[in-house]
Order: structure tokens, then C-alpha cells, then sequence
């Protein structure tokens, strides 16, 4: 076999091949699936497409992230950056326990919708008892209790044909978004209960966002709003969050 020749293979050529390939690959699948939507420039976009692509790929299956024992939750999960946003609106509504607290639902959907806290309580429930993996280095384990973001998303007549990804904007300006593949994954639910209480202030009351195969940054809390789109245009600075925004992986697997 002819030796591979150092000056025209290049390792960055060889990622950038690799790359090509890739994507040769996905062509003829639905690509959106399996890349961020808005790919970075050079090794980082290279490495972003094959890191989603390939966890997408174990992931065809929508396999449920492991659920713990009770007696495994953490006694102190901690509370991570922001705990009480500041916005004038969201302490008005804290101070009348969150009863005044709407949810509007809307873009992409069939019928647009607001719903109150009571109104999500009475979606379909589920609890799961799961592992917290923050990208700052540490871990913990809740109980979670929520709507299915799935539930909520029907609660608005469903989604139309055109519909890629959900974004959520956040009370303190924090904005994420999510392709559909995560949000409608039986795991994926709008929290209103952590470890059998209400969930307590730090944690995002009335309600977060538990995504569970994604790390820390993508639970989004203290939620103000979701909009159903078919592209980040228009949301923060474009890349699809504001972690991604800032330059964190838009795909965070855990
Ligand atoms: N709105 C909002 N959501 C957020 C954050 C935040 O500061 N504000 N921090 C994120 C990060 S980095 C982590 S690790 C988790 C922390 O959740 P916790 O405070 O319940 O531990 O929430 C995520 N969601
Ligand atoms: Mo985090």
C-alpha cells in the first residue's frame, strides 16, 4: 500500500475530508436531524456536524435516558447561576405564587395557545427520577415532575409540517432552542415539581425545562414563552440559543 503522503494529507485535510463524508452521508436523510442549525466555521463546525450526526445516529431509536432509585436523589442539588431573575414582571407573578403565570404557545402550531400553570398541571404527568450533568463539572440527581413538552405542544393543536425547531425565552433573558427530535422525546417535559414539592424558586419555578440527554445549560428555567419555528432567524444573535450564542456546542449531549 502506498504511504500516505504527509504534504497532501494534511491532517487538516483529512478532517475536512472526513467532514465531506459525512455529510455524503446524511444526504438523502433528513439532514436537520443530524446537524446544528447554524454550522460554525472551520474544525469547530466539522466537529459539531460529526459529534451530533453520530449520537443522533445511536439515537434513532428514541432510547430513554436511565431513570434512578428514590433513594439515590441528591440531598443538596446545588442552584446553578441565575436563582431569582430580577425583571419586574417575573417578581410580580412570584409574589402572587405564580397563579397570574401564562404560557403562550405559539408560531408553528395549529392553535396557538396560553396556558396557566393549573392549565399544565392538567396535562399529562410524568416523573422521573434523573441524573443533572453540568458542563462547570458536577452532577446531581432529582425527581422531576412535568408535563410532556410533546403534551404541550398538542395542548397548541400540534405542530404544522413546517415546523423544525421550539424555542424557549426565559424571565432573566435567558433563550434556547431545540429541534424536534428532543422535544418530543418522552422525557422531555416542562417541570413543575422537583423531588415531590413544587419546584422551589432556584430551580425555575413555576417551570423548567427537563431535556435529558442534554447537559446542564440546555434545562432552561424559570420559562416565559414557547414559539414553534422552522429557523433560528431572529432568535438572539442566530446560532440557536444563547449558549450557542455564546459559544457552547448548540447540540450539548450529556
Ligand atoms: N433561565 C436559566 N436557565 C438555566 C440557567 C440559568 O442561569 N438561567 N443555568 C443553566 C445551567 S448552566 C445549569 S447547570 C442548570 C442548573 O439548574 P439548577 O439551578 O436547577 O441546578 O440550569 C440551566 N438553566
Ligand atoms: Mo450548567
Amino acid at each position: 500500500m502506498k504511504k500516505p503522503n504527509p504534504e497532501t494529507l494534511s491532517r487538516r485535510k483529512f478532517i475536512t475530508r472526513a467532514g465531506a463524508v459525512g455529510g455524503l452521508l446524511l444526504t438523502g436523510c433528513d439532514t436537520d436531524l443530524y446537524r446544528p442549525p447554524v454550522i460554525r466555521d472551520g474544525l469547530m463546525g466539522v466537529a459539531d456536524v460529526l459529534t451530533m450526526a453520530s449520537q443522533r445516529l445511536l439515537l434513532s431509536g428514541q432510547p430513554l435516558v436511565q431513570e434512578h432509585d428514590v433513594s439515590e436523589i441528591t440531598k443538596n442539588f446545588p442552584v446553578w447561576n441565575q436563582s431569582n431573575p430580577e425583571d419586574e414582571e417575573y417578581q410580580r407573578l412570584r409574589q402572587g405564587n405564580y397563579t397570574d403565570w401564562q404560557l403562550p404557545i405559539s408560531g408553528m402550531v395549529n392553535r396557538p395557545t396560553s396556558l396557566s400553570l393549573e392549565d399544565l398541571k392538567r396535562l399529562p404527568r410524568r416523573t422521573q427520577i434523573t441524573s443533572h450533568i453540568c458542563e462547570q463539572g458536577w452532577s446531581a440527581i432529582a425527581q422531576w415532575t412535568g408535563a410532556p413538552l410533546l403534551n404541550v405542544l398538542e395542548a397548541a393543536g400540534g405542530v404544522t409540517p413546517e415546523a423544525r425547531y421550539v424555542l424557549i425565552d426565559a424571565y432573566g433573558g435567558w433563550y434556547e432552542g431545540y429541534d424536534m427530535f428532543d422535544a418530543v422525546h418522552p422525557q422531555t417535559i416542562l417541570a413543575y415539581g422537583m423531588n415531590g414539592k413544587e419546584l422551589p424558586l432556584g430551580h425555575g419555578a413555576p417551570a423548567r425545562l427537563r431535556v435529558e440527554r442534554h447537559c446542564g445549560y440546555k434545562q432552561i428555567k424559570f420559562v416565559k414563552s414557547i414559539r414553534v419555528v422552522s429557523n433560528m432567524d431572529g432568535f438572539g444573535r442566530g446560532t440557536g440559543g444563547l449558549n450557542s450564542d455564546f459559544g457552547f456546542h448548540w447540540y450539548a449531549g450529556a
